[in-house]
């Protein structure tokens, strides 16, 4: 049998996401790449508010933790006083999109050089399962009791593909994790958006299918199979944008 990857050297603890939650998994491969970059000790994650929040002393680096949403706008200030150090957004869907967007796209717009992460779970899971910009058509949540009604709440947005068509970024994708070959190819896309930072090349981002059984009420098994028969259609997966490196 082939011998398991070792856990990246900065991850100090299990974290107690729900099971078959995706945020372990995205944690993992973006903590591994910046490993693999060797910046290890030169890195610094941007934390949101949500269930990321339950990594609190689980990684060995700086973070910082902005208030809700606001990542983009602390991420820009920290980037530009250590254009040096590798700066990373990992941000939910709720934060970066419903509550963060002005800074979302401030900081896109700007080319701010950082990377941005986003976990598109389709809807606010830390406070229960509240709809968000995310959630698809008929998704019932805890404030869409009979269903996301698309007349009332518009349609579920697509932030990547607005900033790569609207904004001079260096570098956007979308990745999932149902498969082992897709989780690849995600953290493919995360460490050629570092690298595009690295290289100076400009503002990267990637955002996730994410599942979170929990609010979704299915089981793990069945949340993967949700994600690639109603999500997938809506949210396409691949490289939008790659501007390549130096
Ligand atoms: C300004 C503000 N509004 C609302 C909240 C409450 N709040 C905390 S976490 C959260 C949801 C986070 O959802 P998301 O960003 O999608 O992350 P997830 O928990 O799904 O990973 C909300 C609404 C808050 N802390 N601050
Ligand atoms: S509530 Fe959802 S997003 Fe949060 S840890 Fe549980 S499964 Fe993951």
């Amino acid at each position: 049998m082939a011998k398991g990857k070792k856990v990246p050297e900065k991850i100090l603890r299990q974290v107690p996401f729900c099971p078959g939650c995706g945020h372990g998994i995205i944690v993992r491969l973006m903590m591994e790449c910046i490993e693999e970059l060797g910046y290890n000790d030169n890195v610094l994650i941007g934390k949101p508010v949500g269930c990321a929040s339950l990594l609190d002393n689980a990684l060995a680096v700086d973070t910082f933790t902005g208030a809700h949403g606001r990542n983009g706008a602390s991420m820009t200030t920290i980037k530009r006083l250590k254009p040096d150090m590798l700066v990373v957004s990992y941000q939910g869907d709720g934060d970066a999109y419903n509550i963060g967007f002005s800074e979302t796209m401030n900081a896109a717009y700007r080319n701010e050089k950082f990377t941005v992460i986003t976990i598109n779970n389709g809807n606010f899971g830390m406070t229960g399962g509240q709809m968000a910009w995310t959630s698809m058509p008929g998704q019932v949540t805890a404030t869409s009791v009979n269903g996301r009604n698309v007349e009332l709440s518009g349609m579920p947005i697509r932030v990547p593909e607005m900033i790569a068509s609207s904004f001079d970024t260096a570098y956007v994708a979308r990745g999932s994790l149902f498969t082992p070959a897709e989780i690849k190819k995600t953290k493919s896309y995360i460490k050629k958006a570092m690298q595009a930072q690295i290289d100076g090349v400009g503002h990267s981002l990637v955002e996730v299918l994410s599942p979170c059984p929990t609010n979704w009420g299915l089981t793990p098994l069945a949340s993967m199979e949700r994600i690639v028969n109603e999500l997938v259609p809506y949210f396409p997966l691949g490289e939008i944008k790659n501007k390549g490196g130096k």
